[in-house]
């Protein structure tokens, strides 16, 4: 096995690509796909102040190494959400990593800051641990790139997250959710600009990227995903993908390209005009936000006592 550039000796095979890489060049390889996405969907300038979601997972991880090693002003956010060990290990390598990099990492305890956890959420709520915990973080998420003047949040999602969010929609016609599948969302009031720059690159290339570069990253799952439909989306994916190469890459491309903008033009005919919060200044349908609503619950405080602090860097 040669690698396709240097005919040296090929570490990675991509059957999707039909190529081998040697190490240096899938490193290249990796760092180009990024590129090229940034290009293509105008994801930011040169310039910008990125701020990246960071999990101390591979992927989040290693859009942040390959920010900085293209030149980009990267800061991580680490948002403790107190799930169990898991929370404290991640946390732990998200740190490992800013330090080792020289890198700024802004931290938001969830807890701390709200006082509630994710588990505490879920029960309250009587919502899945995913649900509230995707509502906490990106709520957070909103703030600290609004509040510490960031241009730009970004996302470590991948190929593999991005088709199998698309499966989960297309097989059950979420039209409004269609609509907004995008790996850029574009800044409106009360929300920040959120992009996906490894929406070119799968799971197993990720993680090659990490051993290859030396990062060293949280490998266990989140005890919370245990059962979680889009892990079975991901499953259904990646048994098709074994027998066609390329099948994953070709949904998620051609629906951007073809399917995303009609669905995009329906929701705008049919928007739902959002107010600030009442209680926290975020864009909501009517009256007091979800997150805020969860808040109350978990804490079982009203809603004029649930923490509304201006989060800081
Ligand atoms: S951290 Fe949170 Fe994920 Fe765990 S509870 Fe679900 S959403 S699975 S990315
Ligand atoms: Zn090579
Ligand atoms: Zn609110």
């Amino acid at each position: 096995m040669k690698c396709r550039v240097c005919r040296g000796a090929a570490l990675i095979d991509l059957r999707r690509h039909n190529a081998n890489f040697c190490a240096d060049h899938f490193v290249r390889f990796v760092q180009s796909q990024v590129g090229k996405a940034i290009h293509e969907f105008k994801m930011f300038d040169p310039e910008a102040k990125i701020l990246v979601a960071v999990s101390g997972g591979k992927d989040s991880l290693a859009i942040w190494h390959i920010l900085n090693e293209l030149g980009y002003d990267a800061d991580g956010l680490y948002i403790g959400l107190g799930i169990t060990d898991y929370s404290d290990t991640s946390a732990v390598f998200a740190r490992d990593f800013a330090v080792a990099h020289s890198l700024n990492l802004v931290e938001v305890d969830l807890d701390d800051t709200y006082g509630f956890n994710v588990p505490q959420g879920a029960r309250a709520a009587k919502r899945v641990p995913c649900s509230a915990c995707g509502m906490s973080k990106r709520h957070i998420f909103d703030r600290v790139a609004l509040d510490g003047g960031y241009d730009v949040l970004v996302t470590g999602h991948n190929l593999d997250d991005e088709a199998a969010v698309l499966f989960g929609n297309t097989m059950h016609w979420q039209t409004d959710y269609l609509a907004r599948q995008h790996p850029v969302l574009e800044a409106r009031e009360g929300f920040p600009r959120k992009v996906k720059p490894l929406i070119r690159l799968d799971e197993r290339e990720m993680a090659a990227y990490c051993v290859v570069v030396g990062i060293d990253y949280m490998l266990d799952e989140c005890p919370m995903a245990a059962g979680n439909t889009h892990l079975r989306y991901k499953d259904a994916l990646n048994l098709i993908e074994s027998g066609s190469p390329g099948t994953k890459a070709a949904f998620v491309q051609k629906f951007l390209a073809q399917a995303a903008p009609i669905f995009a033009d329906a929701a705008q005919e049919s928007g739902v005009e959002l107010a600030p919060c009442e209680h926290c200044g975020a864009l909501t349908p009517s009256g007091l936000c979800a997150f805020c609503r969860l808040t109350a619950r978990a804490t079982g405080q009203p809603v004029e006592l649930v923490p509304n602090p201006r989060l800081t860097s």
